[in-house]
């Protein structure tokens, strides 16, 4: 080889090499929200595993109680995760409201972030108010809840030496208390724990084992047995409308209080309820608040022995949010969305269905669905719910048709982004067939990417073969980790046929006849 093109080569990829390592050092590290860092696979691992973020929340566990851990919560949409790796005494508080960068692991089947150094934590601000979500204690023994801030209460079944069980009549959960005094602890007790959904699964698939931390000894608490149980009126209040908040109690209660809050129990407002003698129950109002408002409501009272309870905390949006709030609303958000609908009850099951606005999409479920026509406009009102499958749902109080409408046009959509993306939307995609089963068929793009085609509504199509071209309409979804376009119907897979461009086959038949006559000539 001549030496002048060797050293130009040996130049040339030097200056590739030194371009590569200049744009891996500037890679901006995404700021990512808590649903993307509890993503999962169906074997329980996160799905972004590996992978440098950011994240933010509050320090609710601060250093020193979980030896090197400390939890950080998000309030905003109830989700928090363990941060893990340096000590981080004298440099974060609790109250602490704190930007973290480290990578996405797992431990045990916990999802935590693990960091480096105490340079990977910064302070934004401190000395903020938080509180516990109150929740059933079923809901704890759930993947979607790991990370989360919660209290519980129920009787005390079982006692061991560093752990008790707790059951409120929904399901037991463990808490898991070495590091406190819970000799006291007994049989029969009613009890309010405080802390941190952790998990302790040491086998795949990481869907067991799951328990609930306290933090403090005052985390541990003896309540009432009373049952408090709220209802509110109407279903979702309209902007500027009130909401009625009753309490049914099951025993007699000397003191009964609403705190609710518009800021995620920054602030908070305390209203005294009052007796209802003809309806039996205890009554407080809400003020109306404007359009798009988060609120939660939680009820306390004090039963004939000093001891209190308190009912679940309930959450609401007030009028109606989009359907991108609507996705990312906290488990069990009460909301009034409205949508086009773009897959009818009975395309996949008779009680679901998919309504969508802009370019979001929601699944609709409900027992009594009505009539509906693609297209046809929507009002439904219901609360939101996550399931581990990355799968996000309205659960329908009821559902209104407003009006007809045009068929929504689907998205397109390349099979690459179909394939790390989640609208809930209807989308268009194109690829060429690469394999089938009982279920559906997978796509290709050609240059790697292969997207999960479900036949969810178990069409008969029987002119599909691998090695086919083909246009897909339907709904992105996501299972676990298999991001998926769902199609409806038989009409939602088209054959795409090779157009022949008459000008290139004109050019190519010049060329062929010129190469002839030249050949011919010779
Ligand atoms: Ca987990």
């Amino acid at each position: 080889m001549d030496k002048k093109i060797a050293i130009l080569i040996v130049g040339l990829v030097g200056v590739l090499l030194l371009a590569q390592a200049y744009s891996m050092k500037t890679k901006q590290v995404e700021l990512r929200d808590m649903y993307y860092v509890h993503e999962i696979g169906k074997d329980g691992v996160p799905l972004h595993v590996g992978e440098v973020v950011k994240v933010r929340g509050i320090v609710v566990a601060p250093p020193g109680i979980f030896y090197k851990a400390i939890y950080i919560y998000d309030p905003s949409v109830g989700r928090g995760v363990q941060v893990f790796g340096a000590d981080l005494t004298g440099i974060v508080n609790i109250g602490d409201y704190v930007e973290v960068t480290g990578k996405i692991s797992q431990y045990k089947g916990e999802t935590e972030i693990v960091i480096s150094s105490t340079t990977n934590v910064t302070v934004i601000s401190s000395g903020h108010n938080f509180k516990a979500e109150r929740i059933y204690t079923d809901n704890a023994y759930d993947e979607v809840y790991e990370g989360s801030f919660v209290e519980v209460c129920g009787r005390v079944e079982s006692v061991s030496t560093s752990y008790f069980y707790l059951n409120d009549s929904s399901g037991r959960i463990q808490i898991y208390a070495p590091n406190l005094n819970i000799g006291w602890v007994q049989v029969g007790m009613n009890l309010s724990v405080t802390g941190i959904v952790a998990q302790y699964d040491t086998s795949s698939p990481y869907f067991s084992y799951y328990e609930i931390k306290p933090r403090f000894q005052s985390d541990l608490k003896n309540v009432s047995a009373i049952s408090i149980k709220v209802t509110m009126s109407p279903s979702v209040p309209a902007a500027n409308e009130r909401a009625i908040i009753s309490a049914n109690i099951t025993s007699p209660v000397t003191e009964v209080y609403l705190n609710y809050t518009t800021d995620s129990w920054e602030n908070f407002t305390r209203i005294a309820m009052t007796y209802n003698s003809s309806t039996g129950e205890w009554e407080a109002e809400i003020p109306g608040e404007p359009e798009g408002t988060l609120v939660r409501y939680v009820v306390e009272a004090k039963d004939n022995s000093g001891l209190w309870n308190s009912s679940i905390e309930r959450k609401y949006y007030v009028g109606s949010v989009g359907i991108d709030i609507g996705r990312k609303a906290p488990q069990y958000t009460r909301l009034r969305i409205y949508g086009n609908v773009t897959a009818k009850p009975g395309d996949f099951s008779p009680t679901n269905m998919y309504i969508q606005n802009s370019s979001y999409g929601i699944k609709v479920i409900s027992g009594s669905l009505p009539a509906l026509n693609y297209g046809d406009y929507v009002e439904v009102v219901g609360y939101v719910k996550h399931s581990r499958t990355n799968d996000v749902y309205v659960v329908a109080i009821y559902t209104i048709n407003e009006s007809s409408g045009n068929p929504v046009q689907p998205i397109p959509m390349s099979v690459a982004e179909a394939n790390t993306t989640n609208y809930g939307a209807l989308v268009e995609v194109e690829g060429t067939i690469v394999a089938m089963d009982s279920y559906g068929f997978n796509i290709s793009d050609g240059q790697g990417n292969v997207l999960r085609i479900y036949n969810a509504s178990h069409s008969q199509i029987p002119w599909l073969s691998v090695g086919k071209k083909v246009k897909v309409v339907g709904i992105q979804s996501q299972y676990y980790e298999t991001h998926e376009v769902m199609i409806r119907s038989a009409s939602d897979v088209t054959e795409v046929v090779i157009e022949i461009n008459p000008i290139i086959v004109l050019s190519l038949m010049a060329v062929i006849i010129g190469g002839m006559r030249l050949y011919a000539e010779k």
